[in-house]
């Protein structure tokens, strides 16, 4: 069985996405992120990022040793459960194409990822009188790392060519929220249909259903003006949380 410490989130959805694909058996363990649960210890030792998504694998493969397998960050759970299960991923095997899935996958934990994050931020949750530039500046940011991928998925059904992997599942929900996140499609057709694909999947319909209610939109959004508790990470805090102190 695998923990599955989940919050409704694009980055939440990149796991459960291939938990559902593979049909895989997991404990869903909600995050509650205004709650401050991804600052509890027994979190933070499976996932010293203090966010979420994260897994706590009670019967991983051989070579893991008998504990239960703690993994943080959504591109090495991805390639866990690849490794784990055999599936959407090349084989180790194919040097060139698993050299191709780790720059897709750098590209979406280092690029893709924090500028979607980023305006995500300044789109819905900032300060209302502090949004401007920051809105401009990551959407800008948000829609060139769009452009990379209208790039590459020219004469391409997936990321890596023809097979789905985990790749797509990596970058798919941030493409999926663009209308949320202020920006369009529009200009990149290759990733509209490429989105279109994906979500047809029913595992994907599945993974980005999960804990919908729990969304943080609409009436009721937690916004930094209307809650303190909420997008309050700080050097301070962790600190004080690794000398014992909160
Ligand atoms: N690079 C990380 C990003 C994870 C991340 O940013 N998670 C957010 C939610 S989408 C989180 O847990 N935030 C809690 C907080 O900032 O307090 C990954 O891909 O796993």
């Amino acid at each position: 069985m695998i923990d599955f410490h989940y919050a409704p989130t694009p980055n939440g959805w990149k796991v459960a996405i291939m938990l559902e694909e593979c049909g895989l058996d997991y404990d869903l363990k909600p995050v509650r992120l205004h709650e401050g649960d991804q600052f509890a210890p027994d979190f933070l030792a499976i996932s010293p990022n203090a966010k979420m998504p994260a897994i706590l694998d009670h019967a991983p493969a051989e070579g893991f040793g008998d504990a239960p397998v703690p993994v943080f960050e959504s591109a090495a759970i991805l390639l866990y459960l690849a490794e784990k299960t055999g599936r959407f991923a090349p084989p180790e095997a194919d040097r060139l194409a698993r050299k191709d899935l780790m720059e897709w996958l750098f590209w979406q934990t280092g690029s893709q990822g924090p500028m979607g994050g980023q305006l995500s931020h300044y789109r819905n949750y900032a300060p209302e009188a502090e949004r401007d530039y920051g809105f401009r500046r990551y959407l800008g940011e948000y829609e060139r790392t769009m452009a990379v991928l209208e790039n590459r998925l020219k004469d391409r059904d997936h990321i890596l060519g023809e097979a789905y992997s985990i790749a797509d599942m990596q970058a798919f929900p941030w493409a999926f929220i663009a209308k949320p996140l202020g920006s369009s499609l529009d200009r990149f057709p290759n990733v509209a249909e490429w989105r279109e694909r994906l979500k047809s999947r029913p595992a994907v319909r599945r993974a980005i259903d999960l804990m919908k209610d729990g969304q943080n939109r609409g009436e009721g959004k937690r916004t930094v003006d209307n809650d303190s508790g909420t997008f309050n990470q700080n050097a301070d805090r962790l600190l004080a949380i690794g000398r014992g102190e909160a």
